[in-house]
């Protein structure tokens, strides 16, 4: 009977153990709406920071109205939704490259790219980069920059935008303390 009681603790002690090293910490999110309609939400953004310094985004669209279509997405210079995304102005382009594909030689640090979206409007996408921080001051610091979701597709040439469509989704990266 004791040996069972300590052996369940021991097994409980090793499932904590492995919970508390566990060192994808949720840093940063973002909620993605309809620019036409705040209200209405078209995704999550979530951002971890891993164990050797980089930070990785997991994006997830559930946008109905967009299904079986493709939408580009792009970290903007500001946080502000407002005017359809239009103040969210222009690339966040902190490392001064020319717009492209996200991996290629030369892109902007939020050039996250085209996502297809499935019958339903789901379409989801991970990145994983040391292009990022959450530091205060740091060039690479990602909070309060725009996201925005683009009705078109992304050719990865045009510049500084991709010739990418009309702003229909909009969501600002917030710090989680
Ligand atoms: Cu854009
Ligand atoms: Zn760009």
């Amino acid at each position: 009977m004791m040996k069972n009681y300590l052996l369940t603790l021991a097994i409980a002690g090793a499932a904590l153990v492995s919970a508390c090293t566990k060192t994808d910490k949720e840093i940063a999110q973002a909620n993605l709406s309809e620019t036409a309609d705040p209200s209405k939400s078209i995704g999550t953004v979530k951002f971890y920071e891993l164990s050797d310094g980089k930070i990785k985004m997991d994006l997830e669209l559930k946008f109905a109205s967009r299904a079986d279509s493709n939408v580009a997405v792009h970290f903007h210079e500001h946080g502000d939704c407002g005017d359809m995304g239009e103040n969210t102005h222009g690339h966040w382009n902190p490392t001064k490259e020319n717009h492209g594909k996200w991996g290629s030689s030369a892109y902007h640090s939020g050039d996250i790219g085209n996502i297809m979206l499935d019958a339903k409007g789901e379409g989801k996408i991970s990145v994983t980069t040391d292009r990022w921080s959450i530091k205060d001051g740091d060039v690479k610091n990602i909070i309060g920059r725009g996201i925005i979701v683009h009705g078109g597709t992304d050719d990865y040439t045009t510049q500084p935008t991709g010739n990418s469509g009309p702003r229909v989704g909009c969501g600002v990266i917030e710090a989680i303390k």
